[in-house]
């Protein structure tokens, strides 16, 4: 727990991210570390405000690569405000989706040239990549009801929600893609199992990918 890492959580609607992400850091701050939990779009006060643009449906009209365009803005000013300072000073950073997310989402909505947006990615992060990603794998069908269980009363679908199964059908095997491609980076784990069980899960790929290799 001397030295923070880099760790991003990815997968569909509702697979459980956020509520991984809380659990993640209570084991590891009960562990002694020091950490900082956020998410994208977001994680900044102005990828914060694009974040809205985006969800609210605002840049869809414009066409993937502009959305892709807009994410990869917010992840700019999210990175230099927040995520680097916070590795700067040792701390552990857990980020609720990040390059995974643009090049599975924008990639399979608007089947944008791959080398595109492997150069988009490259100019944005920089070099800074995850050190691990954990892949919450999971049948949409159940996400996406999940997603609709939680949304208060009079609450619409955002941006991406709304679109059809055959999409998020298509989401999963593209991070499924990834993980098979990346597994020195990747993990994937079963969003089926109750929450206990997956924070479990995680964790052991936490200390066997992380904190062993820094003992
Ligand atoms: N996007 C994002 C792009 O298109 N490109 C990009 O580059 C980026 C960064 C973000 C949207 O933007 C898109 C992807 C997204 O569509 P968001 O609101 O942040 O929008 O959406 P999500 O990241 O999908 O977040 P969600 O809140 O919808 O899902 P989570 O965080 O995966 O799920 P969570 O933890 O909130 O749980 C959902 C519900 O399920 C229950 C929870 O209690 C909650 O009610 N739950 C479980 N139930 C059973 N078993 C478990 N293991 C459970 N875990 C949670």
């Amino acid at each position: 727990m001397n030295r923070g890492h880099f760790i991003t959580l990815e997968g569909g609607e509702g697979a459980g991210k956020s509520t991984l992400a809380r659990a993640l850091s209570q084991r590891l701050r009960e562990g002694g570390a020091s950490l900082v939990t956020t998410r994208e779009p977001g994680g900044s006060p102005k990828a914060e405000e694009i974040r809205e643009a985006i969800l609210a449906g605002r840049i869809k009209s414009f066409g993937p690569f502009a959305e892709a365009l807009m994410f990869s803005a917010a992840r700019i000013d999210h990175i230099d405000r927040l995520i680097k300072p916070a590795l700067a000073e040792g701390n552990w950073v857990i980020c609720d989706r990040f390059i995974d997310s643009t090049r599975v989402y924008q990639g399979v909505l608007g089947q944008i040239d791959p080398g595109l947006l492997a150069e988009l990615e490259q100019a944005t992060i920089d070099g800074l990549m995850p050190e691990l990603t954990l892949i919450l794998d999971l049948d949409p069908r159940i996400g996406l009801a999940r997603a609709a269980a939680r949304r208060r009363p009079g609450e619409s679908v955002d941006r991406f929600e709304g679109e059809t199964l055959a999409f998020h059908r298509k989401l999963r095997e593209a991070y499924l893609g990834i993980a098979k491609r990346e597994p020195g980076r990747c993990v994937v784990l079963d969003a089926g199992l109750p929450p206990e069980a997956l924070a479990d899960a995680a964790w052991s790929a936490v200390n066997e990918r992380l904190t062993r290799r820094d003992s």
